[in-house]
């Protein structure tokens, strides 16, 4: 749809921005499915889980790591997309060097507050520009995007980024997420227009 919402790419932007299929979003929509949960920091944790050695972090745990901004193009698999979304948070690498891994595991479970999953690799997973953010333009950030606390992989679709996360289940073989059981990706790479499951 074209129009009040959603604008064409500029050429400039399309070249290099904006993936195949994807229109620029005006303002920043948001896509839920179900009810937004409220969780406040003081009952927030976040647990690891799997294949990994089981951890529970609490909000103050979480905010002591580094925190860094961010400024990153926001793709949704149901082609919207919105250019240098401001965020801060923590690097996933700093995460990481929080927990021990086992080094069987090559999966990722993303778990969330209200139910919602998606999977990932690890390698998709741990790269140096993904994050969790706690702030969107320079606010905290609200609960429909996913406040207290939401993953962002940048380099996937928007559905990989999972708001109101609380766990990562650490795997050694691919499971499905919500999305990936109902059609979509099992990876969701923008540039390569990987939008369903074939
Ligand atoms: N927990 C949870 N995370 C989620 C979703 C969801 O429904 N629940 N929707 C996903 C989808 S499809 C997109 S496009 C982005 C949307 O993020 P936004 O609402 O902040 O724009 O969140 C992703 N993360
Ligand atoms: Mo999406």
């Amino acid at each position: 749809m074209i129009g009040k919402f959603f604008r064409k790419p500029e050429p400039s932007e399309g070249d290099s921005r904006v993936p195949p299929g994807q229109f620029l979003a005006k303002g920043f929509p948001v896509l839920t499915y179900g009810q937004t949960p409220q969780i406040t920091t003081d009952d927030w944790n976040f647990r690891v889980w799997g294949l990994v050695k089981e951890k529970t972090f609490s909000w103050s745990d979480f905010v002591a790591l580094p925190q860094q901004s961010f400024t990153k193009d926001f793709h949704c698999v149901t082609r919207w997309s919105k250019l240098d979304v401001h965020w801060t948070g923590i690097k996933v690498t700093d995460f990481m060097n929080q927990i021990e891994v086992d080094p069987n595991a090559t999966h990722v479970m993303e778990h969330c507050y209200g139910g919602y999953t998606t999977n990932v690799t690890i390698d998709d997973l741990v790269r140096d520009e993904n994050f969790f953010a706690y702030t969107l333009f320079g606010e905290p950030l609200p609960p429909e995007h996913g406040g207290p606390l939401r993953l962002v992989i940048p380099h996937l679709y928007a559905w990989k980024s999972a708001k109101w996360i609380n766990g990562l289940e650490f795997l050694s073989h691919e499971e499905l997420g919500f999305w990936e059981r109902n059609g979509y990706h099992r990876r969701g790479e923008p540039w390569a227009e990987e939008r369903y499951s074939s």
